[in-house]
């Protein structure tokens, strides 16, 4: 094996452990069916919004598109009423991520160099140790690459040792100056560690798509239906991915309230950096949904799949990211479109990932049911690395 095949090797081995490991620790998962997307959700905000939180009051919405731009695992549409919830009104912060690290101590999965020892229970008996240089911590950073490369993730995404939250580039870079912008470097595991944390939660994909939409419930964009100007979102203006005019003022992250919020005061839902949600991926979600309640006609927050299936790379169970990021342009990805969905394996951190949360209402104030019960995750399917866009 060469050295970058060992590396690469020993990297998707090092990233599903570290899932693994953290997946035994956390416990932050929902079961379909308690999770909190299948209760009757209340249309008014039962009490004041906690600090940083809008209420999201329940609305119908096309759930999906069927835009020009929209992907096939973003049909068929159908309708979707969710709401009933508060939702952080920007993407979590460094600073609010800071404050988190310094209360727990935790440390996220980019930061974590892997144990031989775990590492080996899970590869073919026999399989020799590479060498100590390839256990150590790091993530995806983005480089522009050459002019005239294919258009493969795997050139534009580098595994960067010491890249992490507090290094979004690896060693030298900082987040100094940075605290009102998006954490990134963010894996499921850790969106998930700090949403238990605060007392909050990851959104499923209907109330993301949801919060996301606001009073857009049937356009392209969370603005409307015009194509996306410079001063709407932190995207990619230029020739993706080897020229950025940065026309909108960002190559990379940008402050979370520096675009326009949407029409519920909730800002970066389009680009900034992609968001985690609590549900697995499925390319077909949407044609399961429907085809396993045909007498349905408007599906109240439907939770998502009960496991993970990508038709790209069916191996690699995922979670799924929405909102876009920085990266997002019209030639390539387009997912700053509110119906855009994406793949990402729970234990990939990178430069353009992060998350933001929501919270039910309190049950005494709102007779709500109460909320759900925890449970362990030991049986989640074991992640693998992926390259994402
Ligand atoms: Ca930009
Ligand atoms: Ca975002």
């Amino acid at each position: 094996m060469s050295r970058t095949g060992q590396r690469r090797f020993v990297r998707r081995a090092r990233l599903g452990i570290a899932a693994t490991i953290l997946s035994a620790c956390t416990m932050t998962a929902f079961p379909d069916s308690v999770r909190p997307g299948n209760a009757t959700p209340v249309s008014t905000a039962p009490t004041q919004p906690p600090n940083g939180m809008v209420w999201v009051p329940v609305a119908e919405f096309s759930m999906g598109s069927d835009h020009p731009l929209a992907r096939r695992n973003e049909q068929p549409v159908h309708r979707v009423r969710a709401g009933g919830f508060f939702a952080d009104i920007t993407e979590v912060t460094n600073a609010q991520f800071r404050a988190f690290v310094e209360a727990t101590g935790y440390t996220t999965v980019a930061e974590r160099a892997p144990d031989w020892e775990e590492m080996k229970k899970q590869l073919p008996p026999g399989t020799p140790k590479p060498p100590d240089e390839v256990f150590v911590p790091g993530s995806l950073v983005f480089y522009l690459p050459e002019p005239g490369v294919p258009l493969n993730p795997g050139t534009w995404w580098h595994w960067v040792t010491g890249a992490d939250w507090r290094h979004p580039e690896g060693p030298g870079s900082s987040i100094e100056g940075k605290d009102d912008h998006p954490v990134v470097h963010i894996a499921w595991d850790d969106a998930n560690a700090y949403a238990d944390w605060a007392g909050k939660r990851l959104p499923t994909e209907a109330e993301w798509e949801r919060l996301a939409r606001g009073d857009a419930t049937e356009s392209p964009y969370v603005w409307g239906e015009r194509d996306p100007e410079p001063t709407d979102a932190n995207i990619w203006q230029g020739e993706f991915p080897v020229t950025n005019t940065e026309a909108d003022g960002y190559l990379k992250s940008n402050p979370v309230r520096a675009f326009p919020p949407n029409s519920l005061g909730l800002y970066g839902v389009a680009g900034n950096v992609w968001e985690w949600t609590s549900d697995w991926f499925a390319s077909n979600a949407y044609a399961e949904r429907i085809r396993s309640h045909p007498e349905t006609d408007v599906f109240e927050s439907p939770p998502g799949p009960e496991t993970s299936w990508d038709a790209n790379d069916p191996l690699a169970p995922k979670r799924t990211i929405r909102g876009g990021s920085f990266l997002c342009h019209v030639s390539y990805c387009s997912s700053y479109r509110p119906s855009a969905r994406m793949a990402t394996t729970p234990d990939t951190a990178a430069e353009h990932i992060g998350f933001r949360c929501v919270m039910d209402p309190s049950p005494v104030e709102s007779d709500q049911p109460q909320p759900p019960v925890r449970t362990p995750t030991e049986d989640r399917p074991h992640p693998s690395f992926q390259d994402i866009d």
